[in-house]
């Protein structure tokens, strides 16, 4: 598991900061924090303590003096203060000062862990352990240390400090070792760097199972193609993950790379046709118009990005330190390398340049019941050509809709919010079938070598939580999903791992921990959930957001999680913080309709690619017919920041360094121990069981018994352990291959 908190550039002062409110780890909960009855020993041995201040900060001092209720602590900046004694909690000694492992730290409570992320971070380190996860903080800025020489200096175990580069290593050592396959999970908020955290990994992996076939590089180059399609600038971040990737490596008994497989989810279509200020659609838009040959602009009758409604309606056409020109030839370049024909990516750019195109079509009313005519200009005419239809087709499409009336089929005219719709609906189906389309290409290209079982590594990055002045239904879609990962990963970490150790009979005090089951039921219970509620009025034809504001406060008040608001409005108590979401629109991007007509009209048109597109979408359609959360729609303007601090509590990292260290994160069946290290013991006893085996390996090489506990069915070792005994096998085996080829030299 990797986190990425994201921490902002400016917050890098001494002082830890964190909102009182907001932390979800209550001090009661967590024995190490309630120090009350020891402060007349802080006060003897002069020991420093952490205080909250008024604003909710903690500042480091030491007790000077007590009353009942009260203590007077001097804080390093001179300042004596009155802190009530349940604001008080003990700090750790110097020598801790900026560990690599939060596991290590004697005090574990909330600032003692965030004061020691600050304080490597403000020696430019961003990584540190906190027992089985990786805490990557991003640096917002390039820093040197992920070039060969680091690749090397972890793969040969020069350097052991924390690094993505080491968990990429463990995993993959582990799928060799034990031939079972690997994920790694990257979580963390909007902007905190899981998708440059998921390509440092992706590097590495490939620097290790580089081969002669050049997959390796195939596998690197899938970023540019789907970064330009799938990502965007948003106000939190530059280059914004609008879809959720998982990645699947695959290697050869031998360890090299032979294939890739990458999955997306759930891509934020409404970007497409609807900005909110100061961000930008795909990428690619700009790239292929900024970027293009003249052959190719003049093919696709190309404007420049400003030309194009769909993209100047945010007043945002670049990226500060971007060339969208640059990239395009990159893009290029990594559709070559990836094998995908001239032909399929010409055939790609007519798709990418008829939905810009589509967008400024304009409409005309014509009566005063609002119904209009399409304009017939250079944008009707060049979006009719480049998707193979007439303008005339085109035009009936989007300005009437047929109905059936008995027998007959009656053409009805539209008004101008339902063209505008029809134009937009088809513009955003247009993109998503490409998107979809583009990595099934993709795909085919990676599929080349022979997949073998418990030879993978997945790598997950998904669009990291959001929480907005303004939540509309593009939020509740990324936090729900964000929502689901966190479970995963307290069920992992926590629940399993305590279950495993109570199954196998290991002596094990059990700790608590917070579940989000509640909130994820608050989403998923059927029928009364939020997207059961949703889809359900996503049914009826005459219900609005109102009444789907409504139905919610009805039935789902007695969830803790939810909070119902007045108007539109409801609240929901994430893992990771209180989002207020409005429900305009709610219905309308979830019910997300193609109508016949737009379908019909794709069937026609000469591009195969469209063909195709309403083919796939037919057979969706015959496949589900319920309702789904399916459009991603447009993002709202970012309004205060996101507090780093509290994403790192409330994600629980507290909790899992907790268990890490009270835990046994490794574990073998006797039967894999045995076969393992039984070699190197000095007298093995043929006959012995695989327990016996176990427990004699680890006696012989001195292992403390209070570093593994053996269980029914497996061997459970505390931190670095194995570690250990895997130097002294490598030993043993270079002196015993040492011998044996002695042994050959002399006979040779
Ligand atoms: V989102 O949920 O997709 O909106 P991410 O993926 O968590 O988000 P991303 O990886 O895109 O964030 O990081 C945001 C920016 O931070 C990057 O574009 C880099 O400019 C910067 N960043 C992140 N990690 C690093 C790093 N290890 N080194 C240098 C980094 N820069
Ligand atoms: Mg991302």
């Amino acid at each position: 598991y990797i986190a990425t908190p994201k921490v902002n550039a400016r917050e890098t002062s001494s002082e830890t900061s964190v909102s009182a409110s907001t932390v979800s780890v209550s001090a009661a909960k967590i024995r190490e924090l309630d120090c009350d009855d020891n402060i007349a020993y802080y006060i003897r041995k002069k020991l420093r303590v952490w205080c909250r201040q008024p604003g909710g900060q903690w500042g480091l001092g030491q007790i000077q003096s007590t009353s009942e209720e009260e203590a007077f602590v001097s804080l390093s900046n001179g300042d004596v203060m009155k802190v009530a004694r349940s604001e008080i909690l003990p700090a750790n000694p110097d020598i801790l000062e900026g560990v690599d492992d939060l596991i290590q730290l004697s005090y574990l409570n909330e600032p003692s862990v965030l004061h020691n992320l600050q304080f490597r971070y403000s020696q430019e380190i961003i990584y540190s352990k906190a027992g089985p996860i990786l805490i990557a903080l991003n640096p917002f800025k390039d820093v040197q240390i992920y070039g060969n020489d680091y690749v090397s200096g972890y793969r040969q175990k020069l350097i052991d400090s924390p690094h993505v580069f080491a968990m990429a290593d463990v995993a993959f050592n582990e799928m060799m070792r034990d031939e079972v396959n690997q994920s790694i999970i990257i979580s963390g908020e909007s902007g905190s760097g899981k998708t440059e955290t998921a390509k440092f990994a992706m590097q590495y992996l490939a620097a290790l199972g580089g081969g002669s076939c050049g997959i390796e590089n195939e596998v690197l180059q899938t970023n540019s193609i789907l970064e330009a399609f799938g990502n965007a600038k948003t106000s939190r971040n530059d280059n914004s993950s609008r879809f959720g990737k998982l990645i699947e490596i695959h290697f050869s008994i031998m360890g090299k790379i032979c294939g890739a497989k990458i999955q997306t989810f759930l891509l934020e279509k409404s970007r497409v046709v609807q900005l909110a200020s100061g961000e930008r659609s795909y990428h690619i838009f700009y790239q292929l118009c900024a970027g293009s040959s003249p052959d190719l602009k003049e093919r696709l009758n190309l404007k420049a990005a400003n030309e194009y409604k769909y993209l100047n309606q945010s007043d945002c056409m670049t990226i500060d330190g971007v060339d969208d020109a640059k990239r395009f030839n990159k893009l290029m370049k990594a559709l070559d390398v990836v094998r995908i024909c001239k032909e399929d990516q010409e055939l790609v750019f007519k798709m990418v340049a008829a939905v810009i195109w589509l967008g400024n079509i304009s409409f005309k009313v014509t009566d005063n019941d609002n119904h209009i005519e399409v304009v017939d200009d250079e944008a009707l005419n060049s979006a009719a050509r480049l998707m193979g239809c007439s303008s005339q087709e085109l035009k009936v499409t989007l300005s009437t809709r047929k109905i059936q009336a008995g027998k007959d089929t009656i053409a009805k005219r539209l008004t101008l919010w339902q063209a505008t719709d029809t134009r937009d609906g088809l513009a955003k189906f247009i993109y998503a079938s490409l998107f979809d389309w583009l990595i099934e290409q993709v795909n085919k290209s990676l599929a080349v070598g022979k997949r073998c079982t418990g030879r993978s590594i997945s790598i997950l990055d998904i669009y990291g939580f959001e929480s907005f002045q303004k939540n509309s239904f593009e939020q509740f879609c990324i936090n729900y999903a964000n929502e689901r990962l966190q479970q995963h990963f307290n069920r992992h970490l926590f629940k399993l791992e305590q279950d495993d150790y109570e199954l196998d009979g290991v002596d094990w005090t059990r700790v608590d921990f917070e579940d989000n089951q509640v909130c994820l039921d608050l989403f998923e219970k059927k029928p009364l959930g939020l997207i059961s509620l949703l889809d359900e009025e996503s049914n009826f034809p005459k219900a609005t957001d109102q009444t789907f504001a409504n139905k919610l406060r009805q039935h789902l008040k007695a969830n803790p999680c939810f909070k119902g608001e007045r108007g539109r409005a409801f609240r929901v108590c994430h893992y990771a913080g209180e989002v207020l979401y409005d429900t305009n629109g709610f219905l309308e991007k979830n019910r997300d309709p193609l109508p016949s007509d737009s379908i019909q009209l794709l069937s026609s048109c000469s591009c195969q690619l469209l063909q195709l597109f309403s083919k796939m979408l037919d057979q969706s359609q015959k496949q589900s017919n319920s309702s789904h959360i399916g459009a991603l729609g447009s993002q709202k303007q970012s309004d205060s920041e996101f507090c780093p601090e509290h994403y790192i509590m409330c994600c629980g990292v507290l909790e899992v360094v907790r268990i890490s260290r009270a835990g046994y994160p490794t574990r073998m069946t006797h039967q894999e121990f045995s076969r393992r290290y039984g070699f190197l013991l000095s007298e093995a006893n043929v006959t012995q069981d695989p327990l016996s085996i176990s427990v004699s390996v680890l006696q012989q090489f001195n292992v403390p018994p209070e570093m593994y506990q053996v269980g029914y069915t497996k061997l459970y070792l505390r931190t670095g352990q194995i570690g250990a005994l895997e130097d002294r096998r490598k030993f043993l085996m270079r002196g015993i291959l040492g011998i044996q080829m002695c042994f050959r030299a002399y006979l040779a």
